[in-house]
């Protein structure tokens, strides 16, 4: 590319009919052209990172959204199964109990479908004692309440929502005298504590125990 003078660019255009070659560029006419060229290239960039941190919201709201209906799907499996739940004064932990034997009566009351062999619990747990730092919040599941094992359904941002309880058991289908028959699960989970943007899922369900 050649690169002209304005001086020499004015002189051929005073003279069009000089034989003399010319082509190029002005000084000025470079420079502005150079500028365009890079606010196109800032344009890009900018675009680009917005196109890409558009994907990973995207991908992380994904995320969340597959592990609060997996986790309240599994919760409510097993409610399902039980034959007996509860939940503590708080509503931050769900107790069931399930009868481990239908060929057997241990505790003998005459029917072989109604014994409280064992006992599994799910737990929201603060962490630190308070519910509003979601940062350690998360929810387990013990499969025998008399062991110390437990697994994280939820390792964190597991908050909880205004004015339910996460676990609320309650009769909602008739008279029934063993526990509550039917659980309200509200419970949400927010990724982005760290102060980064933030996706968040809120899930209520109810569930009724068929035995
Ligand atoms: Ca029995
Ligand atoms: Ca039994
Ligand atoms: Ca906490």
């Amino acid at each position: 590319m050649k690169l002209l003078n304005n001086t020499a660019v004015a002189r051929r255009r005073a003279n069009p009919q000089s034989t003399t070659p010319c082509s190029g560029f002005s000084l000025s006419e470079f420079t502005v052209a150079v500028g365009i060229m890079m606010m196109v290239g800032a344009a890009s960039v900018a675009f680009v990172g917005f196109v890409n941190s558009g994907l990973s919201n995207v991908a992380t709201q994904n995320q969340v959204n597959q592990k609060a209906n997996f986790v309240s799907g599994a919760i409510m499996n097993r409610v399902r199964d039980a034959i007996y739940m509860t939940n503590d004064s708080t509503g931050n932990k769900l107790v069931l109990a399930f009868d481990d034997n239908p060929n057997t009566d241990s505790n003998n009351d005459g029917n072989k479908y109604n014994d409280r062999d064992h006992y599994e619990s799910y737990t929201f747990d603060t962490g630190d004692g308070l519910e509003d730092t979601t940062s350690d919040n998360r929810l387990y599941y013990k499969t025998n309440i008399n062991t110390t094992s437990s697994m994280a359904l939820i390792e964190r941002g597991l908050r909880k929502l205004p004015s339910v309880k996460v676990f609320d058991t309650t009769n909602s289908v008739g008279s029934i005298t063993n526990g509550g028959n039917a659980v309200r699960i509200s419970f949400g989970i927010l990724d982005g504590w760290d102060g980064k943007r933030t996706q968040t899922i809120e899930i209520k369900n109810m569930v009724v125990r068929r035995n």
